[in-house]
C-alpha cells in the first residue's frame, strides 16, 4: 500500500515535466511528434536509431516539430566537456544540454533536416539564422557538419564558414588549424582554421567581456564583435518532408 503511494506520487511528478505519448509509438524526432498532433512545447522521448529512446526538448511553437539539438540559457551546465560526452550527449533537457554528434548522426544520414539557430542577448534583443540544410557524418569521419542554404533572421550568418568541418573537443583535435582550437576558445565545435565565427558550447560570459579573446557564446555577424557572449543560444533541426 505504501509502495502504491509512493510509486503514484513519484508518477505525478514525472508527468509535471513529460508529455506522454501513446503506447507503442515511437517517434523518430519531434517532427513526427508533430505530426501526430503533440503541439505542446516540452520533453519528449524520441527514437534516432529506431530502438533505443533519447530525452529531448520538442520546440512545438511556430510551426512546430522542432528537435532542439543545443541550447545554452543559464551557464549552469559545464560545456567544456572531453570527445566522450560530446559523442553521447550531456546536460539536462529541462535546461542546457548537447543532444550528442551520434544522435545527430543518426537523424540526419538518411533523413533531410533544416536547421535554425535561435539568439538572444542580454539586452532582450532577439535574432536568428535559418539553414534550409543541415546533417552530421559519420563518426569515422571526424563527424563532419554539412550545412548550406543560408536565410538571415537578423543574426547574419556565422556557421557556413564551419561547413565540411570535423569535430573538435580539447582531447580530440580534429581542426585543420596550428593550434587546438577547442582548448584555445574553451569549447567544442567545428572548429576551422582560424577556429571560428561561432562559439555556441563556449564559456557562459554573462555578456561582454574582452578579458580572453572569443571564448564565450559568441555568434560573430549579429553583434560583429568576438567580446559578445550571449544569454540565449538554441540550436534546433526539423525535418523536410
Ligand atoms: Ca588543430
Amino acid at each position: 500500500m505504501a509502495m502504491t503511494v509512493f510509486v503514484a506520487a513519484l508518477l505525478s511528478v514525472f508527468t509535471g515535466f513529460v508529455v506522454s505519448v501513446p503506447d507503442g509509438f515511437k517517434p523518430v524526432d519531434c517532427s513526427d511528434l508533430y505530426k501526430a498532433g503533440q503541439t505542446v512545447s516540452g520533453i519528449y522521448s524520441i527514437y534516432p536509431t529506431g530502438d533505443i529512446p533519447v530525452w529531448v526538448y520538442c520546440d512545438m511553437i511556430g510551426g512546430g516539430g522542432w528537435t532542439v539539438i543545443q541550447r545554452r540559457m543559464d551557464g549552469i551546465i559545464n560545456f567544456y566537456q572531453p570527445w566522450k560526452e560530446y559523442k553521447k550527449g550531456f546536460g539536462s533537457t529541462e535546461g542546457e544540454y548537447w543532444l550528442g554528434l551520434e544522435n545527430m548522426h543518426q537523424l540526419t544520414r538518411n533523413r533531410k533536416y533544416m536547421l535554425r539557430v535561435d539568439l538572444e542577448d542580454f539586452e532582450g534583443r532577439k535574432g536568428f539564422a535559418l539553414y534550409s540544410s543541415f546533417s552530421v557524418g559519420p563518426e569515422t569521419d571526424g563527424y563532419k557538419l554539412l550545412v548550406s542554404g543560408f536565410t538571415d533572421g537578423g543574426a547574419g550568418d556565422s556557421l557556413s564558414f564551419h561547413n565540411d568541418q570535423k569535430f573538435s573537443t580539447f582531447d580530440k583535435d580534429q581542426d585543420p588549424y596550428e593550434r587546438n582550437c577547442a582548448k584555445l576558445y574553451l569549447g567544442a565545435f567545428w572548429y576551422t582554421v582560424g577556429c571560428h565565427y561561432t562559439n555556441p558550447n563556449g564559456v557562459y560570459l554573462w555578456g561582454e567581456d574582452d578579458t580572453h579573446h572569443a571564448i564565450g557564446v559568441v555568434w560573430k555577424s549579429w553583434k560583429n564583435n568576438f567580446s559578445v557572449s550571449l544569454k540565449s543560444f538554441i540550436m534546433k533541426i526539423k525535418r523536410l518532408s
